[in-house]
């Protein structure tokens, strides 16, 4: 029996508004719960209380006006927004056999070889298991391992993952079955063609959280009259926030 592998394509405001205060003869002017420092004439004061959605997360009042602040693993961004902070850039988290993979709001280490016995490793992130060893009768040939970060809060339905065959021989025919990690029927495939299809979102997942959902894909050689399967073991980590 060939091994066959899984060939895998992987295929994210609010408006200012502008309190206007006049000037007080204590020199300080104020409005709702915020104060200003005084400029010449009028003085440009934004609050929180005015405000409650100018910040991505949540806004905090301070004299003179207000700031926005942001969740762990996020950073301010354009003063107002909150965006990831990659902790895998700086390469120092995970340890030389790990790979680290960046999500909105966090980080984790992966081992680079995932691989289980009897399956041995061919790729990173990719198992094979070999036709002549006894073990490996009745196990899918490969196991592909692949991971992604997606925000809470998607629209509904989602496009995520696009598996395909790497052989698009005519002999062969494809089918891909999602096997496990799918109990609350969150997701579905979509066909896209005989040899490729998607994973699609159908339900809300609201973060913090993780699926795991394994794919299938079996392929039937007409030719040779032979069948083979492989697995892709999909790690989706859903971040707490829409952002
Ligand atoms: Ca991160």
């Amino acid at each position: 029996m060939k091994v066959r592998s899984l060939s895998l394509l992987f295929v994210h405001e609010r408006p200012t508004h502008i309190g206007i205060v006049m000037q007080s003869s204590n020199g300080v002017n104020s409005l709702g719960s915020n104060s200003c420092a005084l400029v010449p004439y009028i003085c440009q004061c934004i609050s929180c209380a005015l405000v409650p959605h100018i910040c991505q997360y949540q806004c905090v009042s301070q004299p003179g006006g207000y700031a926005c602040v942001c969740p762990d693993g996020y950073q301010l961004q354009a003063e107002r927004l909150c965006e990831d902070r990659n902790e895998c850039e700086s390469g120092r988290y995970c340890q030389a056999d790990q790979m680290c993979w960046n999500y909105h709001g966090g980080y984790r280490c992966f081992p680079r070889n995932p691989c289980r016995e009897p399956y041995t490793a061919i790729a990173e992130g990719r198992c094979a298991c070999r036709s002549d060893v006894a073990a490996c009768r009745g196990l899918p040939s490969s196991m592909v391992y692949k991971y992604m970060s997606i925000t809470s809060g998607r629209t509904l339905p989602a496009d995520l993952f696009q598996v395909a065959s790497t052989d698009a021989s005519s002999s062969m025919i494809h089918n891909f079955n999602i096997v496990s990690g799918n109990d609350r029927q969150e997701f579905y495939l979509r066909s896209i063609s005989g040899r490729s299809a998607m994973l699609v979102m159908s339900r809300p997942l609201q973060g913090p959280r993780e699926a795991v959902v394994d794919i299938e894909m079996t392929t039937h050689n007409t030719a040779l009259n032979y069948r083979s399967s492989a697995i892709l073991r999909l790690t989706i980590i859903i971040g707490a926030y829409p952002f």
